[in-house]
């Protein structure tokens, strides 16, 4: 069963606190200077921009040095679950515009309860060069970006995240870390007993995109499931995307990126989408920004050539 909304909103959350560097506060405003707004709607959608949202004040809640500004994350990550939920009522595929990865906490925990209470499995693909499972025990810097798959997977020590608002649990099982070459040492322990299936980056290189995409897809398939695509801007090789305060080298090429985002798009299973850690004030004369944009509207159907075209002329050269 394909999931394909005509109606798009973009959500922006510029919280930048979750991270260890200053100014994905300017991410939602750069992707949509690079012009992510026109391009969905050249490609046929219904794009709404919903404008940026505000984190709820929670004076009750203190930070500490393994949560690094708890109140503020917890105050994003309530408005953005409701949010989220809301907009996944309504049929509306949701884009969250970031920000940094604590901004999933909220977004994907709304798609939770959404896709649980209509009774549709959610499988989440987690494009990161980390993979932010962290928890509070682990964490080397206190930084809850590091520790948003961790949250979601339902991890000891951050129920004060949500603390009285609704809460789901996504199954490690049903998550995919996917490009990663930075994992600390407790935290890939954590990885490992939990299930979480984790395709690195020495996977991609020995497999190719493309063998690793079409297995998350048949599965995700196989169960009629609905895919959250979270995309953290570090996924990237740091020459094409350095507009991110966590550069690690030996990242995703320009053509990995997008064959992954043309597969989506064919696959038909992706009901939302998080564009995470943006720095513009790293990036390097709006480059990454405007990369963003091209990958995403890769993943809403961009096309160098229609694909039913290109695959019968493939077959008349017998490829
Ligand atoms: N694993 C490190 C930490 O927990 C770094 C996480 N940084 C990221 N994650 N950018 O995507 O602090
Ligand atoms: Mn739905
Ligand atoms: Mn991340
Ligand atoms: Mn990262």
């Amino acid at each position: 069963r394909e999931h394909r909304p005509s109606r798009i909103a973009l959500v922006g959350a510029p919280v930048e606190v979750g991270a260890g560097h200053r100014g994905a506060v300017m991410g939602p405003a750069a992707l949509r200077t690079a012009g992510l707004l026109p391009s969905l709607r050249g490609l046929g959608f219904e794009v709404e921009d919903q404008g940026d949202l505000a984190p709820r004040p929670l004076p009750e809640l203190q930070e500490t040095p393994q949560m690094r500004f708890l109140p503020e994350i917890a105050g994003w990550a309530r408005v953005l679950s409701d949010r989220a939920y809301a907009l996944m009522n309504e049929g509306v595929l949701p884009i969250f515009l970031g920000g940094d990865h604590s901004l999933s906490m909220g977004s994907v925990n709304g798609v939770l309860r959404h896709s649980r209470e209509a009774g549709r499995e959610l499988f989440v693909l987690w494009l990161d060069a980390h993979s932010d499972f962290n928890t509070p025990e682990t964490t080397p810097s206190g930084n809850m970006h590091g520790m948003s798959a961790a949250l979601l997977c339902g991890e000891p020590g951050l129920d004060d995240v949500f603390g009285p608002e609704p809460r789901e649990r996504l199954d490690p099982q049903n998550l995919t870390i996917f490009g990663a070459r930075s994992i600390d040492r407790e935290e890939r322990a954590l990885l490992r007993r939990r299930g979480v299936e984790v395709f690195d980056m020495r996977l991609v290189d020995e497999y190719g995109v493309s063998v690793l995409m079409r297995r998350i897809i048949d599965k995700v398939a196989a169960r009629n499931g609905v895919l959250h695509v979270s995309l953290d801007v570090d996924f990237l090789e740091p020459a094409i995307a350095p507009g991110v305060g966590t550069t690690v080298p030996g990242g995703a090429t320009y053509r990995e990126a997008h064959l992954i985002m043309e597969m989506l798009h064919d696959s038909g299973l992706v009901g939302s989408l998080d564009v995470v850690e943006l720095n513009p004030f790293l990036d390097d004369r709006g480059k990454s920004a405007l990369l963003l944009v091209d990958l995403v509207s890769s993943l809403f159907g961009r096309q160098i050539i229609d694909r039913a075209g290109a695959l019968e002329r493939a077959s008349s050269l017998s490829l």
